[in-house]
């Protein structure tokens, strides 16, 4: 049943930016970012030919019953513009409506991170940087289900897997929503483009197109959504991270000030404290490499909720792999792994980035490994950050 086509070919292969994909209705990866990416929407027609869903109806309306996965049910009732209502899981099959009640739609967030064939299908789309993928969604709507029309502030790759679904875009003139409506759904929007999608067809959409996508018949649609951090997000945690090297490097000595004098207003900060403050700013970046440390340490951080399987068996002798769950990045200096950094420089370097880039290493190229790097993926078996290739668990 797990069963996308795509499993064999090409996957863990090294991403040519210069070949043409199906997958992009004949277009490049280069291309396809050149003209399309963050700048307007393409479909194409089997993308992915004899594509099946991850998995069955029955067993989506089981994981939604858990609380390990994100789940929402958003049911329309009739045809009024507020007659919606959304509920978050977990969702046992109690709450969901029965399957011939028209308009019901439920979502399941993270499907790559507990299936073996989301995560690959996930990883069709690694010639977008892995710091800016996020999850695979899957859906499945009753006949007429969908959540409305709506802009999203991301990319995203709507992938038909089962049934057909009736999509309509349009550029956002009108970014006012319906009020008192628990899902955010545009008030006024002016369809410029219909498809019906059938299994195996793709929609990419840039940030904030409207779209309405409506089930044709029971369907099932996967999404590939992206991150994008805010200046606030991304600066918060960034701090955050070097707050904690600041407080293990320098044994926080406090502020100290022999030479105050007496004040007669006493409510003015003192001016030597904001000199002291901005020295203290400027010294936990003043190695260039703190930031590009923290950069990568945050963004390679597993999403919450994430348990490893640790004390898994060696990888002695053989190739290994990075569990789906796992997050690696590298810049120039470091090497990311699961929000941890580790410098790395030369051949280590350039072995520890292959294993990033690909996700996993033959056993010729484990063996050429320096001994520090033997040790590194030592323990990243142990914490189930890695697998020998051919175990990944599925
Ligand atoms: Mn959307």
């Amino acid at each position: 049943m797990i069963a996308w086509p795509c499993a064999a070919a090409g996957q863990n292969a090294r991403m040519d930016p210069d070949q043409a994909l199906p997958l992009l209705g004949g277009l490049t990866p280069a291309q396809f970012m050149r003209r399309h990416w963050q700048k307007k929407p393409l479909l194409v027609r089997q993308a992915l030919p004899g594509v099946e869903p991850p998995l069955a109806r029955a067993a989506l309306f089981a994981l939604a019953a858990g609380d390990a996965v994100e789940s929402r049910l958003v049911v329309r009732h009739g045809r009024g513009a507020r007659a919606w209502t959304l509920r978050h899981g977990p969702l046992p099959r109690r709450a969901l409506p029965p399957l011939r009640q028209p308009g019901w739609t439920l979502l399941v967030q993270g499907l790559d991170l507990h299936l073996q064939a989301a995560h690959e299908l996930l990883q069709r789309f690694a010639f977008v940087p892995a710091a800016r993928l996020d999850d695979l969604m899957l859906s499945w709507a009753s006949d007429g289900g969908g959540v409305g029309p709506h802009l999203d502030s991301y990319d995203v790759f709507l992938i038909q897997v089962q049934g057909r679904r009736r999509w309509r875009i349009g550029r956002c003139r009108d970014a006012e929503l319906v009020a008192g409506v628990p899902l955010k759904i545009l008030r006024r929007f002016e369809p410029e483009q219909e498809w019906v999608v059938e299994p195996g067809d793709l929609l990419y959409l840039p940030p904030r197109w409207a779209h309405d996508g409506t089930a044709v018949g029971e369907c099932m649609t996967a999404s590939v959504g992206f991150r994008a951090p805010t200046p606030g997000e991304l600066v918060r945690e960034l701090l955050g991270r070097i707050a904690e090297s600041v407080e293990t490097a320098d044994g926080e000595r406090p502020y100290a000030d022999p030479h105050q004098p007496a004040s007669a207003t006493p409510a003015e900060v003192p001016p030597a404290l904001q000199a002291w403050a901005a020295a203290a700013v400027a010294r936990a970046l003043r190695d260039p490499l703190v930031l590009p440390r923290a950069l990568g340490e945050v963004l390679s951080e597993p999403k919450p909720h994430v348990w490893f399987d640790t004390g898994a068996a060696g990888t002695a002798g053989a190739g290994v792999e990075l569990d789906r769950r796992t997050r690696m990045l590298y810049d120039m200096q470091h090497v990311f792994i699961n929000g941890e950094s580790y410098r790395a420089t030369g051949r280590d370097a350039r072995l520890l980035r292959r294993l990033a880039d690909r996700r996993r290493l033959d056993a010729r190229a484990v063996g050429t490994a320096s001994a520090a790097v033997r040790a590194a993926l030592a323990e990243w078996a142990e914490a189930g950050w890695l697998h020998a290739a051919g175990k990944a668990t599925g």
